[in-house]
């Protein structure tokens, strides 16, 4: 699928709020790709696919989810916000013809990460979480850390998510707290 018809696709699917935090990722993710030595176009198109399904209707995700045979029935259990990443590797594969597998896990994953990362994987996931639009607290670090070690700040930006997710009683995704303890620096994990 070439650009222009993906950022038409995804146009028509989100509010222009969302459609410019897109526009941030992609310019963020292709910067990272040339940093780290990604296939750029791949992570363009997954970058500007990976909101696609934000604002499906939950309810309509859900029964999507349990559906589909390669999903887990799990990303129903923990809160609607991790809902569209799942639905939107279900959506560009179904209505879009996407049979990409390496496009298909950035866009699963982009939300929660997982053990095991693929380097798309974690390039979709940091942009996410750093593009310029970004103010979480703690994202200066993170944006730091991104211009050295892409494993470092994908850490840095999970421990972020678990302790905003446990300050506020929030459900944590199994895949988070996985792909927390795949990326803990090596030093401390065997102390
Ligand atoms: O879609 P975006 O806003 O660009 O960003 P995103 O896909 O990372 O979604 C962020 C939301 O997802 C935010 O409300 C926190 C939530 N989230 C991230 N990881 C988890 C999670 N929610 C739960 N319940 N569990 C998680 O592991
Ligand atoms: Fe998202
Ligand atoms: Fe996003």
């Amino acid at each position: 699928m070439n650009e222009a018809v993906a950022f038409e696709a995804v146009k028509k699917e989100l509010k222009p709020a969302r459609f410019d935090h897109t526009v941030r990722v992609v310019d963020t993710a292709q910067k990272l790709a040339e940093q780290y030595h990604a296939p750029v176009k791949q992570v363009r198109l997954a970058a500007i696919l990976h909101d696609i399904a934000k604002y499906h209707p939950s309810e309509g995700m859900k029964t999507t989810i349990r559906n589909t045979d390669w999903i887990t029935d799990e990303w129903t259990e923990f809160g609607e916000a991790v809902l569209h990443a799942p639905a939107g590797a279900i959506y560009v594969k179904n209505e879009l013809g996407i049979d990409d597998e390496e496009i298909l896990l950035a866009i699963l994953y982009h939300t929660t990460g997982r053990a095991k990362m693929k380097l798309i994987e974690k390039i979709i996931f940091l942009a996410d979480y750093i593009e310029p639009g970004r103010r979480f607290s703690g994202i200066e670090e993170v944006r730091k850390r991104a211009e050295v070690s892409l494993d470092d700040a994908c850490f840095l930006a999970l421990s972020n998510t678990v302790h905003f997710l446990a300050k506020k009683h929030q459900p944590i995704f199994p895949d988070t707290l996985y792909a927390y303890n795949d990326l803990v620096p090596i030093n401390k994990r065997r102390n």
